[in-house]
């Protein structure tokens, strides 16, 4: 193991008992994904796995832990109360301060892994895309996305974002900025890849 995290036990055990059952289950349908996506796609697959498996380690939190994290991290007060969006950056700052982890890389996959965001990494775009398509997922449409997950991982990120964002607006909510540049920056991505084709 070639990545740092001071103590990997104790982080094992933060997911075990910080995460309801069927989180804990989805976080290791993450982590087979991701390794899987990076193989087909050229992504570092240790990286991969590492994200995977921890990616929601904040999910779970009741919403005063997670003010508390918001607060003694620093991050934005546009978190408070908005667990869909906190737990990603909250997870990041866990993984950073409390459990030694230093790769940029991996620590940016984990905060962006529910907005995405404009100059997505291949990492990003792992994590972002496993964490919709892993195999315990159930709405009708999962054989489809994990197919275009395996052939075109950036037109996979694309028709996640178009879904997320119809849904957000369907619903009334807002829609986190960085969701938007990432649905605008994968769009163009791919239309200038046909292009130099
Ligand atoms: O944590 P998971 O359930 O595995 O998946 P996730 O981290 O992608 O979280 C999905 C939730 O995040 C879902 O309820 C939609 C919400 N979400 C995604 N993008 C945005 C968002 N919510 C808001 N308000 N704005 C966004 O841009
Ligand atoms: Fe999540
Ligand atoms: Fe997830």
């Amino acid at each position: 193991m070639s990545i740092n995290c001071t103590d990997r036990d104790s982080l094992e055990d933060f997911i075990k008992v910080n995460l309801k059952e069927s989180r804990y289950r989805h976080s290791l349908g993450v982590e087979d994904m991701a390794v899987k996506l990076a193989g087909l796609h050229g992504a570092d697959a240790e990286k991969a796995a590492f994200a995977g498996r921890y990616h929601d380690l904040a999910k779970n939190f009741d919403t005063e832990t997670m003010d508390s994290y918001i607060r003694k991290y620093g991050l934005s007060e546009d978190l408070i109360g908005n667990n869909a969006l906190a737990h990603s950056k909250v997870g990041a700052a866990i993984l950073e301060n409390e459990f030694g982890v230093t790769d940029r890389e991996i620590l940016d996959s984990v905060r962006y892994h529910t907005t995405a965001r404009r100059n997505m990494t291949l990492l990003d775009e792992v994590i972002f895309v496993a964490d919709v398509v892993e195999d315990n997922r159930t709405y009708s449409d999962l054989d489809y996305y994990q197919d275009l997950a395996y052939r075109d991982l950036d037109r996979a990120c694309l028709e996640i974002l178009d879904y997320t964002i119809g849904d957000l607006t369907a619903k009334g909510k807002v829609i986190d900025r960085d969701t938007l540049e990432a649905r605008d920056w994968v769009f163009n991505k791919i239309k200038e890849t046909k292009n130099g084709k």
